[in-house]
């Protein structure tokens, strides 16, 4: 079926009306399509969306979703919808077709599409492959999980253009044809367990990356990752490996401290501005990915030497008394802050807790032995961190960041890092990891200019 079929005249059921939602329904109607959006949202809550919705002149409906999505030939959902809601429910047994945002966009994508996933390092990877795609003069995208909708900028890439997309097992749960060209599956170690169940679900969620691939495309996988390698792969695509050691199976790997591509070293591990074991590892997942269209080793050595941390991954804030202060909000699962204690060269206070995702703290314990001066645990689960590793490090109790800012400080001394690496969601005290990640770094500017926490919150 052609695009246009999938869509023209077509009544299409579009649930969640923030950015994927509002950005699948402007492409449908801009396709001739029928589209009716609906949020379980208040009007108030929703104002920007429904300005655009209303200026489009699509049809919408908020506070709850309604039988009227039922009136559909298929449902569009956005990726944070889980598929256990009531009317999505009722569109399965009335046999309804439900697509993913992601798939819905793919059907419109004239150019190559390189799918990222993973559960840790997608966007820093997915920002790297968008620098070194871009230096090497190809007319780039970039968008998906990362924060753009992939139905806001599809529109926009030709034949010849590249779409690089971080991609969230949330989307790849409704796939039916999304069949990328490249696709780069970084690591596996459980998250989003509420979602998914259990991990078996999770990781055949995230297998399902390639199963629309055929020989003529590539599944990059990490050779060095055992439960990618456990868990096996049923694939047509051709495979290709990156690891961080000098692996036979590998393209590219690590030898001598260099990424080598096919025995030709391209970068220094040593001059990459993204630290620690991890981000070597996206380094030469990226260099694989790139190799494959025959991007230059000068533009992949230029763009790795020079490529900074993505805000909020492993970011260094300050020193303030001579004691560090490390921002990384985004490590919303164990494994990430599991690298981010390798990635520590001094004792660090970690502050950690939020919304517990079915997080087993005690992962972390070998890696905190040797690093862990305390930790300060915040939000809903505090007493599941002092519960499991009360017992092996002193745990700490905060009722705000700012207080466990505070508190670090107080403990802290020059020489020594504060690390903010939480292992869990952030939806139980702010609105997303960014403003977590924001409201540390105003703490940590407060101490460093002197003020009490309430005037540094009020200034921000
Ligand atoms: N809603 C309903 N009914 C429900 C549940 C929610 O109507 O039963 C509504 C909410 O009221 C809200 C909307 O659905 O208005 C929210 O949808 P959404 O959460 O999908 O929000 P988007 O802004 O479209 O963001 C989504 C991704 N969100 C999630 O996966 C939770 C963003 O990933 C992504 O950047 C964006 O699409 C663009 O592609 C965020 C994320 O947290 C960053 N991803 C997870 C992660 O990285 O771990 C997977
Ligand atoms: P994602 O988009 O998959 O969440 P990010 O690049 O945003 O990945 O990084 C999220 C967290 O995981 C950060 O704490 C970061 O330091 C850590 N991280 C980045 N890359 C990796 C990796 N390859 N393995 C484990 N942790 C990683």
């Amino acid at each position: 079926m052609t695009t246009e079929q999938k869509i023209k005249d077509r009544k299409i059921g579009i649930i969640g009306m923030a950015r994927s939602g509002v950005a699948a329904a402007v492409l449908a109607d801009s396709f001739g399509g029928k589209p009716f959006v609906s949020d379980n949202n208040s009007a108030e809550n929703l104002s920007t969306e429904i300005a655009r919705l209303e200026s489009a002149k699509i049809p919408f409906e908020v506070g709850r979703h309604t039988d009227k999505l039922l009136n559909a030939d298929y449902l569009v959902v956005s990726p944070g919808v889980p598929l256990t809601i009531n009317i999505i429910k009722k569109a399965q047994a009335q046999g309804l077709p439900i697509f993913s945002e992601l798939e819905f966009a793919s059907w419109c994508c004239k150019g190559k599409i390189i799918a990222v996933t993973g559960s840790n390092g997608k966007t820093t990877t997915t920002t790297l492959l968008g620098e070194i795609f871009s230096s090497a003069g190809f007319d780039t995208f970039v968008a998906g999980n990362i924060g753009l909708p992939f139905s806001e900028i599809v529109e926009k890439i030709g034949e010849d253009s590249i779409a690089i997309l971080e991609v969230s097992t949330f989307q790849l749960e409704t796939i039916s044809d999304f069949k990328p060209d490249v696709a780069l599956l970084l690591n596996l170690s459980p998250d989003h367990l509420d979602r998914h169940g259990t991990y078996e679900n999770y990781v055949k969620t995230k297998f399902r990356i390639t199963e629309n691939q055929t020989d003529d495309n590539y599944f990059v996988l990490n050779a060095d990752d055992k439960d990618t390698q456990k868990f096996n792969v049923q694939t047509k695509a051709s495979l290709k490996y990156f690891s961080n050691l000098k692996n036979n199976n590998a393209s590219v790997y690590v030898e001598n401290n260099s990424i080598v591509v096919e025995e030709n070293p391209i970068v220094s591990t040593e001059e990459l501005l993204i630290l620690g074991p991890h981000n070597i590892q996206n380094a030469t997942a990226a260099v694989c990915v790139a190799s494959l269209f025959n991007i230059p080793s000068d533009i992949l050595a230029k763009v790795l030497s020079s490529f900074q941390p993505v805000e909020h991954r492993l970011e260094k804030i300050d020193t303030v008394a001579g004691i560090n202060f490390i921002n990384d909000s985004k490590a919303t699962n164990i494994d990430s802050v599991t690298y981010a204690l390798r990635s520590m060269q001094t004792p660090t206070y970690l502050i950690a807790g939020g919304r517990d995702k079915g997080a087993d703290f005690k992962e972390l314990i070998p890696y905190g032995k040797n690093t862990i001066k305390a930790i300060i645990a915040i939000g809903e689960a505090k007493e599941k961190i002092s519960e499991q590793l009360g017992n092996i490090f002193t745990v700490c109790f905060a009722e705000t960041l700012q207080d466990a800012v505070k508190q670090a400080f107080t403990k802290a001394i020059p020489g020594e890092s504060v690390l903010l690496s939480p292992g869990c969601a952030s939806f139980d005290m702010f609105e997303s990891f960014e403003q977590r990640g924001r409201e540390f770094k105003n703490a940590v500017r407060g101490l460093k200019n002197g003020k009490n926490e309430n005037e540094t919150l009020s200034q921000n």
